[in-house]
């Protein structure tokens, strides 16, 4: 390991102790960098990697809100605004009670080089809160989110910060931040993407990070000489990412045997039924459980980690971080999985994610594979200033296009520095390079 990025590495532990994701993170990423370090010695000088490491700015404040019962509520609200290199802040809000600084954190910091890698002018943050979506009314989802915009205003803007959707935000949480944007600041303005259709929205958003994992695997594939066509595909998750790339994986001929949600999965020897899925989650918003009340031939086990050990040729864990262990990772390397692209960002441990490389399977990496999302976020941003509105199929083009560019430079990367057929390591490279080189750029900002 580079000696410089070793002294880095190990000042970020000393100083982030208690981050376990964002050191996951952080451990994954300048481990792969060692080889870019070792061509660059003056990096050193410029403090480059110091610098990286190091959120440009953390955001945390108060969300109290008021519940329908009257009882006010507080929550923890975050936007980590990591890295302004090549671009505006641009990442997701997170919803979810296991919100704390360590994940937006970790997720900040892939976003890095998730965005540097979609090619588009967008630099990384991330943000959120422990609020729990799950259970709540309409009216206490507009409380809180009206609330946490209250704050965040102040800090974001077309030029500056976007936020989008993750867990937890989709059409509706961003629908009620957007007006309460608005209704401060008296602009209309693309401050948000991921909007409805009607008021700014870009066509193919919502399908983007399902489609985008398909695009990329779809190139990874055929690079080893092979297709989709035909194979058995065990997703988990039954979310956005989820539920999108069921749809591509199936119009590419893969058959989806088991989709999850955080109590269960539920498998279908039949294909899964689309869309009951999508009714059952995009419109009631319940549990999984209901598939197989609903579709005869379904089965469902309770606890999500049991889905990996359904037997299967290409898995897309699309739910959260370090849901596939190094026993999922066995398990589907023992039932004879080929190939494994993450649709959730780090949803595989490090030593699951060594067990695939280790075994030659076919690896795609979430910051590579999942960069769909944003990229079309970016072409939402690019639609808001022209004032345009461009066709499904030009956006669904440009996002095929755009995948099939980052599968050749993760490649390329992985090919010159040393490691041919690591996704992982030619992510974190090219990633890089491109931020490098604006922060040199730059000077000691
Ligand atoms: P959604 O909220 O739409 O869906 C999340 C899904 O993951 C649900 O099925 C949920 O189950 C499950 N899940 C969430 N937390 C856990 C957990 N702790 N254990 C087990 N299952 C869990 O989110 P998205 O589909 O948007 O996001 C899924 C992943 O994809 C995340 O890692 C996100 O960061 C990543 N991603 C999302 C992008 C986007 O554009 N939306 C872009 C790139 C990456 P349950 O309903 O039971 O909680
Ligand atoms: O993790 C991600 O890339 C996202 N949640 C999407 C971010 C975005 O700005 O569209």
């Amino acid at each position: 390991m580079n000696a410089y990025v070793t002294k880095v590495y190990e000042g970020l532990k000393a100083r982030n102790s208690h981050e376990s994701e964002f050191l996951q993170a952080a451990w994954e990423i300048l481990s792969s960098l060692s080889p870019v370090f070792d061509k660059h010695p003056e990096y050193e000088k410029l403090g480059l990697l110091d610098r990286f490491v190091e959120p440009e700015r953390i955001i945390q404040f108060r969300v109290p809100w008021v519940d329908d019962k009257g009882q006010v509520q507080v929550n923890r609200g975050y936007r980590v605004q990591f890295n302004s290199a090549i671009g505006p802040y641009k990442g997701g809000l997170r919803l979810h009670p296991s919100v704390n600084l360590s994940v937006i954190k970790f997720l900040g910091f892939e976003q890095i080089l998730k965005n540097s890698l979609t090619g588009l002018p967008i630099g990384g943050g991330k943000g959120g809160s422990d609020f729990d979506p799950k259970g709540k009314s309409d009216t206490e989802i507009m409380h809180f989110c009206q609330s946490f915009m209250t704050e965040l205003y102040r800090h974001v803007g077309a030029d500056v910060d976007v936020p989008a959707g993750d867990i937890g935000v989709g059409a509706r949480e961003i629908g009620y931040l957007y007006g309460q944007y608005k209704r401060i600041t008296g602009l209309y303005t693309g401050v948000l993407t991921g909007k409805g259709l009607t008021w700014g929205g870009s066509l193919a958003r919502k399908e983007a990070t399902g489609y985008g994992l398909c695009y990329f695997l779809g190139a990874m594939l055929r690079k080893a000489g092979k297709t989709a066509e035909g194979k058995r595909v065990v997703i988990s998750g039954s979310g956005n990412v989820a539920i999108y790339a069921c749809q591509k994986i199936t119009q590419m001929g893969g058959k989806v045997v088991a989709m999850s949600d955080s109590n269960g999965y539920v498998v279908d020897e039949n294909g899964i039924d689309l869309s009951v899925i999508k009714q059952i989650k995009e419109v009631e918003r319940g549990r999984i459980y209901e598939y197989a009340k609903r579709v005869k031939g379904a089965v469902y086990t309770e606890g999500c980690r049991g889905i990996w050990t359904v037997k299967c040729d290409i898995a897309l864990p699309c739910a959260t971080q370090n849901e596939l262990d190094l026993e999922g990772a066995k398990a589907l390397v023992a039932n004879g999985v080929t190939a494994v692209a993450e649709g959730a960002n780090m949803p595989s441990t490090l030593d699951a994610t060594s067990y695939f490389l280790d075994n030659g399977i076919l690896f795609a990496p979430a910051k590579a594979a999942n960069a769909g999302g944003v990229a079309v976020s970016a072409l939402e941003m690019s639609q808001n200033s022209q004032r345009l509105s461009w066709t499904f199929e030009e956006v669904d083009g440009k996002l095929k296009g755009i995948m099939e560019n980052i599968f050749a430079h993760v490649d390329a990367a992985a090919e010159e520095y040393g490691t041919p057929g690591n996704n992982v390591a030619g992510a974190n490279i090219a990633g890089f390079l491109k931020v490098a080189d604006a922060m040199v750029a730059q000077g000691a900002v």
